[in-house]
């Protein structure tokens, strides 16, 4: 195997043998072998009007792909022959002769899917730079996926955001200059751009828009349920099915911002948030006794103390964990299995004790523009910070606590992801009645972040985005955070730090590429970026 899509890549450069997070040798194959495939799938369909099932399954098979999302096997392989099916339909519709390897290979059985994808993996392009190119691109396109499967999950999809992963997937076979890719990258950017304003406003619409929230994060009495993920309407179906059951709700990971919708506040048994970051679930999924439901990535190498009350849905998947199946159309998934053990469970054990508060998306932060605009005109809102993103295991990233801890008083954090977890516990204390970490929410309100730098933008008259008094310091771990950097850039956002590390993807040239055009930059030491931050360097 070969893969370094994630932060978390072995010695900086890939994992070979075993990835870092778990991922087998033969589940990284079949990972590669559906990549191919989708590839095939979007050779015919770039050119053809290709009906929504085959953008909507080019979604949540690019998904299942992420880091930490699924480690299944059967289910990867699953998907390679439904894809092989579906591409198939898809060459007799359009009459074309297409040779790529990808749109024509048959599986004969997992085993010939394995030795595709390990013949087709990333170092099957030996150009460094133009695998680099392509392999970002993908990266891209695989955050998109995610984004707009939750957007379909809630009734609302975009032809042009499946036509551009078919353009996009395709161009990767193709000999393109890296000129050409460059472009394409670009136009994944605002691709990013278009996806997470869907999924806002599916989000919304159905949910209404977050308001500020205080979230308990001690526990009751009663036995729990623990959900992660990004799947608001998993949790919604969850909710619904334990009213009145004597069963609480909490939620883990990115699955706290869900504590910000108005609908989900109705319900007395949505209690609170469990824990941290994806990464500490192996100790937190333990002691909180009851079942745990994963409904995307991230998952870790699951636990024998903790296995038989772990379940999945969705695209996420995990060999040995029962895996609730997906909803009738109209209807709801059926969480009977998971209510009726959470019955059985004791309480969870308390591990902190408090509040934390959140909610600042961009309908809120509206709300309070005048206030905000009042802070920077009278001197006392000096700068803001965006530190969106991702957390992850490397010690390295205390880096990002220190740099909240260390930011002058007059600084305000926006925030969305799993990164918050850095300093959303610290207590930084307000300006003038406005918290100085404002969280938007889950890693694709940092849709809601840019929203809120546009209208200060037009509030100050400003013709460019980066003459505001605001700088980007974001964290970065999966595929996720690959699409929301490329919609920044698209935005025309410059001078982002990146940390903890560079991307093991980039190659010296692509990287020299974003350092040249965009002043991408990786992160220092504390005390020098925070002096950096502060004049806008
Ligand atoms: Fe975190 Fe994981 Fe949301 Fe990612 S839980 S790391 S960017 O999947 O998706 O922020
Ligand atoms: Fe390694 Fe990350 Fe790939 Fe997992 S997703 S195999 S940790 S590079």
């Amino acid at each position: 195997m070969f893969c370094f899509q994630c932060q978390e890549a072995a010695k900086g450069t890939g994992c070979t043998v075993k990835g870092v997070c778990g991922k087998t040798d033969t589940c990284a194959a079949l990972q590669d072998a559906l990549v191919h495939t989708l590839k095939g799938i979007s050779l015919y369909a770039e050119n053809t009007n290709a009906d929504k099932k085959y953008g909507r399954f080019v979604s949540q098979a690019l998904f299942a792909t992420i880091t930490n999302a699924n480690f299944d096997d059967a289910r990867i392989y699953e998907l390679i022959l439904e894809g092989v099916k579906l591409r198939n339909e898809l060459k007799a519709i359009s009459g074309a002769n297409v040779t790529c390897d990808c749109a024509n290979w048959i599986p004969s059985s997992m085993a010939d899917a394995i030795a595709k994808g390990n013949s087709f993996g990333v170092l099957s392009q030996e150009n460094e730079d133009i695998r680099s190119l392509r392999e970002l691109l993908i990266y891209g396109l695989k955050g998109i996926a995610a984004y707009a499967d939750h957007a379909y999950v809630l009734g609302y999809e975009d032809t042009a955001i499946y036509n551009h992963m078919f353009k996009a997937l395709a161009a990767t076979t193709k000999d393109l200059s890296a000129d050409e890719l460059v472009a394409m990258i670009m136009k994944t950017g605002e691709s990013a751009v278009t996806t997470m304003a869907l999924l806002d406003k599916a989000n919304t619409s159905t949910y209404g828009n977050p308001e500020v929230t205080e979230v308990n994060i001690g526990v009751g009495a009663r036995p729990g349920i623990l959900i992660s993920g990004h799947d608001l309407r998993d949790l919604k179906d969850l909710l619904e099915q334990t009213k009145g059951t004597g069963v609480d709700v909490y939620t883990h990971s990115e699955m706290l911002p869900a504590h910000y919708y108005p609908e989900f506040k109705k319900y007395e048994n949505f209690v609170g948030n469990y824990g941290n970051a994806w990464w500490k679930q192996d100790k937190e999924f333990e002691s909180f006794n009851g079942p745990i439901l994963m409904t995307t990535n991230c998952i870790v190498p699951v636990r024998e103390s903790y296995k038989n009350r772990m379940f999945t849905t969705g695209m996420a998947g995990y060999p040995g964990l029962k895996h609730i199946a997906d909803r009738k159309e109209g209807g709801q998934k059926d969480f009977s299995e998971v209510i009726a053990l959470a019955k059985t469970c004791p309480a969870p054990t308390q591990i902190e004790t408090g509040k934390i508060v959140g909610g600042f998306a961009h309908a809120q932060v509206m709300a309070v523009a005048d206030k905000v605009v009042e802070a920077v005109k009278a001197g006392a809102i000096k700068r803001f910070v965006v530190m969106a993103g991702c957390d992850g295991r490397h010690k390295e990233r205390s880096y990002f606590t220190e740099v909240a801890e260390n930011l002058p008083q007059d600084a305000v954090i926006l925030t969305a992801g799993c990164a918050k977890y850095r300093y959303n516990k610290l207590n930084l204390g307000d300006i003038g009645g406005i918290p100085r970490v404002l969280d938007a929410g889950q890693c694709n309100d940092s849709y809601s972040l840019a929203v809120i730098a546009l209208k200060l933008k037009e509030v100050f008259g400003l013709d460019d985005i980066n003459k505001l008094p605001l700088s980007f310091d974001i964290a970065w771990y999966e595929q996720k955070a690959v699409a929301v950097l490329l919609a920044l850039l698209f935005l025309g956002v410059k001078g982002v730090r990146l940390g903890p590390t560079l991307p093991a993807f980039l190659s010296p040239n692509v990287a020299k590429v974003l350092v040249d055009n965009f002043d991408i930059k990786p992160i220092g030491d504390v005390e020098g970026d925070v002096a950096k931050i502060m004049v806008g360097a």
